[in-house]
């Protein structure tokens, strides 16, 4: 298939496009590269020493005689999405190209509107190309699960089934966002579901968990092929940050009690699920929702896991419980179904002490490029507390 991979310089979309390449699809990169202006803007960085798009390019053409087409764009200046609609003529969409930092987005006012302006209207033009360019492709768009919350209940897949005053209907299931970004993937969800229904478009959400790992057996084909790997306090997720900190001897920052109970994914399964959603598409005018997450951990659980198998290697490794910089329940139930990809043939990767180990050992090994001023959070989302303070680019403890 022709497939328009959005934001496929970042870290999901990267390892995804090489992933839809390698199993011989025609993959055009879209990406404005804003992920990479973001970090020197916040004076963070990758753990991983990422190589520019062109480098990246080049070496995945060298190694597998592939090649995957690029054009530079920002996805909210439609004439330029438009211009990429008609140059590639997608059968696919993949869009993963959004600012996806939840702390992010709660640092101040203009880091809110940043977001809420570049996801939303992200979304919104690619489901006006499709509309006038593309009628007959399949988007697949990065949802999140962190639209759903931590409700009491079970969570399903998209929908719910109710019956109220004698009445059954079924229904968008309930939303309760936790932070500016993930309220854009809730509005996300309403226009996909809304140009399904009178457009008659195809679309696939993918609620995805949190992200965990580095390696896919395409990103290691060469060393200019390596994925980003982000521990910094903005952008780093819990399994990634927790692997980073145990390697440096650094607490692992539990926020809170650390109950706060979440979907996990290794990126291996990313890459996965989102070939199986673009190689089995959506009729036209179906709006489909994959909890795309293939096991559930409190973040508790998982720095316990850190500092056993940390432990083992031989490494000294404490768990803190720092102060929670968010607003989120610490302490509550969490089931959620992820029946679809599984039926659609997904085997899962499941978390294992090997694989953190690997992790802690990948970390280890780029120990030199750790600056320990980007580990603490400092983005506050309460009302009251002072508007969040980037990561400033602060001591540089070791540096090669
Ligand atoms: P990332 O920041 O590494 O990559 C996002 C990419 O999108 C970047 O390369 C960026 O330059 C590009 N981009 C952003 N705005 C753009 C625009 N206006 N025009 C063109 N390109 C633009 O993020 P990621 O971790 O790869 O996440 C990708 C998607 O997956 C996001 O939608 C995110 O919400 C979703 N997701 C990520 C995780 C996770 O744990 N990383 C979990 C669940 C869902
Ligand atoms: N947490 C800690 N310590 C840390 C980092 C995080 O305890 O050092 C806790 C947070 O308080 C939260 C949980 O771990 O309760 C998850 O936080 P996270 O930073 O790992 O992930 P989150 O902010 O939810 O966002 C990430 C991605 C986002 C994606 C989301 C999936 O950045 O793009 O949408 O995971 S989900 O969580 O399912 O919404």
């Amino acid at each position: 298939m022709r497939i328009l991979v959005i934001g496929g310089d970042g870290y999901c979309g990267w390892a995804t496009a090489l992933h839809l390449s390698a199993c011989g699809h025609d993959v055009t990169i879209l990406d404005n590269l804003v992920r990479r202006k973001w970090d020197r803007d916040l004076g963070v960085s990758s753990l991983t020493p990422i190589r520019g798009i062109g480098e990246r390019l080049r070496s995945w053409e060298a190694t597998t005689g592939k090649k995957i087409g690029f054009i530079k764009a920002d996805a909210t200046n439609y004439a330029a999405l438009v211009e990429a609609f008609q140059t590639v003529e997608p059968e696919a969409i993949v869009n993963f190209g959004q600012q996806r930092s939840a702390p992010f987005s709660m640092i101040d006012r203009d880091h809110a509107a940043l977001t809420m302006v570049n996801n939303t209207l992200c979304n919104l033009n690619v489901l006006w190309a499709m509309r006038e360019h593309a009628p007959a492709a399949h988007l697949v768009k990065l949802g999140t699960m962190g639209e759903y919350g931590t409700p009491n209940i079970e969570i399903e897949e998209g929908f719910i089934t109710i019956e109220h005053k004698g009445r059954r209907d079924t229904l968008p299931f309930p939303k309760q966002p936790g932070s500016f970004y993930h309220l854009t993937k809730v509005s996300d969800s309403d226009q996909l579901f809304f140009t399904c229904r009178i457009w008659g478009l195809r679309a696939t959400d993918l609620n995805q968990g949190v992200v965990y790992g580095l390696d896919t057996e395409e990103t290691t084909l060469a060393p200019a092929l390596v994925n980003r790997f982000d521990y910094d306090g903005v952008y780093g997720t819990a399994l990634n940050r927790f692997c980073v900190e145990a390697a440096l001897g650094h607490p692992l920052t539990v926020y809170g009690r650390g109950g706060q109970t979440r979907g996990f994914i290794n990126i291996v399964d990313t890459v996965r699920c989102v070939r199986l959603a673009v190689e089995t598409p959506a009729e036209a005018g179906e709006f489909r929702v994959f909890n795309q997450f293939t096991q559930t951990f409190s973040v508790l659980s998982l720095a316990h896991s850190v500092v056993r198998v940390g432990a083992a290697m031989g490494l000294s490794v404490e768990l803190q419980h720092v102060e929670n910089p968010r607003v989120e329940k610490e302490l509550h139930y969490y089931s959620s179904v992820n029946n679809h990809l599984l039926a659609l043939g997904l085997e899962p990767t499941l978390l294992d002490d090997p694989t953190i180990e690997g992790m802690i050992r990948t970390a280890a090994r780029y120990e030199k490029r750790v600056d320990t001023g980007q580990i603490p959070a400092t983005v506050q989302w309460a009302a009251g507390s002072p508007p969040g303070r980037p990561a400033v680019p602060a001591k540089v403890v070791r540096r090669s």
